[in-house]
């Protein structure tokens, strides 16, 4: 049964007639009404209410299609991986379906101790496990099929791998209206494909991918804008993408486990532990992200690096070499048919391969014409980021570098 986290209705008188929607589809899924939160707060910016982020992701997706191809495997545990060898196989399980995640088999885990989890399951009168190797061309045709229906239901789409995707669907005004359309998308994907699959609802890409791994199998969970702070806090901060095992060890030690003692944490703190990464970690634990929906990579930032045949110390060397890059991707930029960009980023690699990177945003931007004014200002920007990696501060030991990079990004 479709569960929700946390629903609140929304902050203008607008969409009271959705409230009463999305009561309605709680009744009909047998889960209890909200009540009808009237809170109205004259200075919330119309931007506020906008965004309305959807983050799909399939159930169990490998294993649901060899199900759905071969109805004999339905109602039966079932692994897609590595050849077991009956216990001595050597590979891993790509994914297993959640009969025999019941046994404890799961994506990742050796084949050989899967087995055993089979087999001990079997000895104890359980249904035994099917092991299948993976059909990865079928996987990539369901794949493409669903992602079509994912496409043609949002104003943007983007693909985050061979089963999951981010909808915007900001068009549809308020939560309750996105979710009826994400139970309809549901539907449709459960009568054409014969799969199910799970939905998190939210503000934006961080807490709707946060809310769709919440609640799985067959999962809708929302959390609208005021509610974030108090969804995220009492959850482990392994939800938090980026954070992988060693970085929640790191947090471990220092008694850090939930979101809600890892936003007690100073900015500074989380900086001097993981860098850059530590600013964007300051911004997840209060579920803060800007990213947009797109699968235009290309559109977002414009590039180029370049690494030099000799790592250098000349301030002159490398400015010339900068420069040369400017005047190709200023080229690139309006060959692209783009007016102007916002970000200029700097990348030095130092010989002992420690990389950094510097940004400056301009407000209103940098527009490119033909005159030649776009350009002098980029070289003058690209140079104001480079110097300070030829200062004592930056690089006290004097390091020689070894390739350079300028990128510009929020291309308009
Ligand atoms: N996959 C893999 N190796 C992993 C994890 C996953 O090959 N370590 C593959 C198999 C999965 C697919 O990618 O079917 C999607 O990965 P998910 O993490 O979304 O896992 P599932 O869709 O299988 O299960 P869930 O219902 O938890 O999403
Ligand atoms: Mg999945």
């Amino acid at each position: 049964m479709p569960g929700f986290v946390v629903l609140h209705a929304g902050q203008t008188r607008r969409i009271e007639p959705a409230d009463r929607q999305l009561n309605r589809h709680l009744r009909e899924t047998h889960q209890k009404p909200q009540p009808l939160h009237r809170k109205i707060t004259p200075n919330v910016k119309q931007s506020d209410l906008m965004r309305i982020i959807v983050h799909v992701d399939m159930d169990a997706f490998y294993a649901a299609v060899e199900e759905r191809y071969n109805p004999a495997l339905r109602g039966l545990p079932v692994a897609v991986g590595a050849d077991p060898k009956e216990g001595k196989g050597r590979g891993v399980i790509t994914t297993a379906n959640y009969l025999a995640r019941k046994y404890g088999i799961h994506s990742a885990l050796p084949i050989a101790r899967a087995w055993r989890l089979a087999e001990a399951a079997r000895r104890r009168g359980e249904p035994a496990t099917v092991f299948i190797r993976p059909n990865f061309p079928l996987y990539r045709e369901v794949s493409a099929r669903i992602m079509q229906i994912f496409e043609r239901s949002a104003d943007a789409f983007e693909e985050a791998s061979i089963d999951e995707a981010y909808l915007d669907v900001s068009s549809r005004e308020n939560f309750p209206t996105a979710i009826e359309h994400m139970t309809q998308l549901k539907a449709e994907i459960r009568e054409k494909e014969e799969l199910g699959c799970s939905f998190g609802i939210g503000p934006n890409k961080l807490i709707a991918k946060i809310a769709s791994g919440h609640r799985k199998p067959d999962g809708l969970t929302v959390v609208a804008s005021d509610m974030v702070q108090q969804f995220l806090d009492p959850l482990t901060i392994r939800v938090i993408p980026g954070i992988g095992p060693k970085g929640e060890a790191f947090l471990h030690q220092r008694n850090i486990r939930t979101i809600k003692e890892l936003r007690e944490i100073p900015e500074a703190t989380l900086t001097e532990w993981f860098g850059k990464w530590g600013q964007r970690l300051f911004e997840k634990a209060r579920g803060i992200d800007d990213a947009s929906v797109s699968n235009e990579w290309t559109r977002k930032s414009l590039g180029e690096q370049e690494t030099f045949e000799e790592d250098t110390r000349s301030p002159s060397v490398v400015t010339e070499r900068l420069y040369s890059m400017a005047e190709r991707i200023i080229g690139k930029l309006r060959e692209k048919e783009f007016s102007g960009f916002r970000t200029v980023t700097v990348t030095v690699r130092f010989s002992d391969f420690q990389t950094s990177n510097r940004s400056h945003s301009i407000k209103n931007g940098i527009r490119v014409d033909n005159d030649g004014e776009a350009l002098r200002l980029l070289k003058q920007e690209a140079l104001t980021l480079l110097s300070p990696f030829f200062d004592a501060q930056e690089n006290p030991r004097g390091k020689a570098i070894r390739l350079i990079g300028l990128r510009l990004e929020k291309l308009f």
